[in-house]
């Protein structure tokens, strides 16, 4: 109970400290002071829910670096709150962020000259823009392949759509002015190697050129209205919706504008790359045969009711969810309750704009009682749409789109 109290004691601590972080809890002094080996009363809990806000049904995958995952109930919202929103680092939570001093350094062989601006001086100079955008870490759905794929075991949480406010990328880089030759994008942030060395970044991706471009490729500094949560970027994340969330670098203060594809860490093969060409499963791949993903695929998720729900024969059930596809839009959305064998349409709400998810709902009579799967499908404008069982095996156990299927019973 004591134990409980302070917990929310410290929560609340957190929540009015807020996007200022762990330097306004520690105080600025002692994070410089600070020994070796010496933790922080503050950074003692072990849980992203007094740590981050997060909801008490998000699950942690690994806390060193954080990797937290939502459940398909969890996202039932048709804007992702911060409370349930997956977490995936690579390398450490910036311990401070000094919003007043912070800038973006553009530098690369291929931008007319090495130019820094001010949060301030991007905020006031370039036109501010809100899309609601999809961020999926390439390795949601890791969990299903087999062979297991080393990393963190996302099952299908690993994705969130929240409403983004920020300036285009495509301003920013007319005004500071890139070479004919630029063709790739990339980031630099302010995160910390799990090393500590700080010569090490924990990841450096990037996009090509054409997707720096975009309308919905922005610069953001707020998520839902609200400065940044801490661990989801603040102060400033570049945002490119439809490729694997890992381009959309957190803490960002510097982009590479390259002639050539970006360097970065994490940015070759194997790191977010697939077999060029499809292997058997369990293939050793040589990096030379590994591909970079770019879009991310059709996908759809079922997010209410909960998996396990039962219901009164004769009563119908709502069903409802997203979609989304780094296409142009979703076409339509169908749901089965006979294993694939035959499919029933949803209604599909349009999107609100580009790469944010479509809502689907249907409401499902069943023909007598009994154990149910309800199986959903999207196809994109494309004709492209989800298979039904684990796709593609490939050695990092990325972009697994199979149906979602949640199993409920009639009694
Ligand atoms: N600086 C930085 N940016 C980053 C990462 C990181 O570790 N450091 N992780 C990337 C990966 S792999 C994913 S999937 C998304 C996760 O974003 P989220 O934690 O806000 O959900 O951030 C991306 N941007
Ligand atoms: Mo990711």
């Amino acid at each position: 109970m004591k134990k409980q109290q302070s917990r929310q004691e410290r929560r609340k601590f957190l929540r009015k400290a807020g996007i200022s972080g762990f330097a306004a809890l520690l105080g600025a002094d002692i994070v410089f002071a600070l020994p070796r080996g010496y933790i922080p009363i503050a950074l003692e809990a072990k849980d992203p829910q007094s740590l981050f806000g997060k909801h008490p049904d998000m699950v942690t995958l690994n806390d060193q670096p954080w990797n937290v995952e939502a459940q398909a109930h969890l996202l039932d919202d048709k804007v992702t709150p911060d409370d349930k929103m997956f977490i995936r680092n690579n390398g450490l939570v910036p311990e401070s962020i000094d919003v007043e001093n912070w800038s973006l350094t553009i530098r690369g062989e291929a931008v007319n000259q090495e130019k820094t601006y001010s949060l301030k001086e991007l905020k006031e100079k370039f036109p501010k823009h809100t899309y609601q955008l999809v961020l999926e870490c390439g390795g949601n759905g890791r969990a299903e392949y087999f062979p297991p794929a080393d990393g963190n075991q996302w099952t299908i949480g690993a994705v969130s759509c929240a409403e983004w406010t920020g300036i285009r990328l495509r301003d920013l880089l007319n005004e500071v002015g890139v070479k004919a030759n630029a063709i790739y994008v990339g980031y630099h942030a302010a995160d910390t190697h799990l090393s500590r060395d700080p010569n090490k970044e924990p990841i450096s991706r990037g996009i090509p050129i054409e997707k720096a471009m975009e309308d919905e490729t922005i610069l953001a500094f707020q998520m839902n209205g609200k400065d940044i949560p801490l661990v989801h970027g603040h102060p400033l994340r570049l945002i490119a919706s439809g490729f694997p969330a890992s381009v959309s670098g957190k803490w960002i203060n510097g982009l590479s504008i390259r002639d050539k594809i970006h360097d970065g860490e994490k940015m070759a093969p194997p790191s977010y790359s697939i077999p060029c060409e499809t292997v058997e499963p369990g293939t050793s791949v040589p990096n030379e045969k590994m591909c970079v993903i770019e879009k991310m695929p059709v996908k759809s998720l079922i997010t209410y009711p909960k998996i396990g729900a039962m219901i009164k024969e004769g009563q119908k059930l709502p069903i409802r969810g997203h979609a989304w596809t780094a296409e142009e839009r979703i076409s339509k959305t169908e749901y089965s309750i006979d294993f694939g064998a035959s499919w029933k349409p949803c209604r599909t709400a349009a999107p609100k704009n580009r790469f944010a998810w479509q809502h689907f709902d249907a409401e499902i009579d069943f023909p007598k009682k009994g154990y149910y799967e309800i199986w959903v499908k999207a196809t994109d404008n494309t004709g492209a749409a989800q298979p039904m069982l684990t796709p593609g095996w490939n050695p990092k156990g990325y972009i697994n789109n199979s149906c979602h299927r949640i199993a409920i019973k009639v009694t």
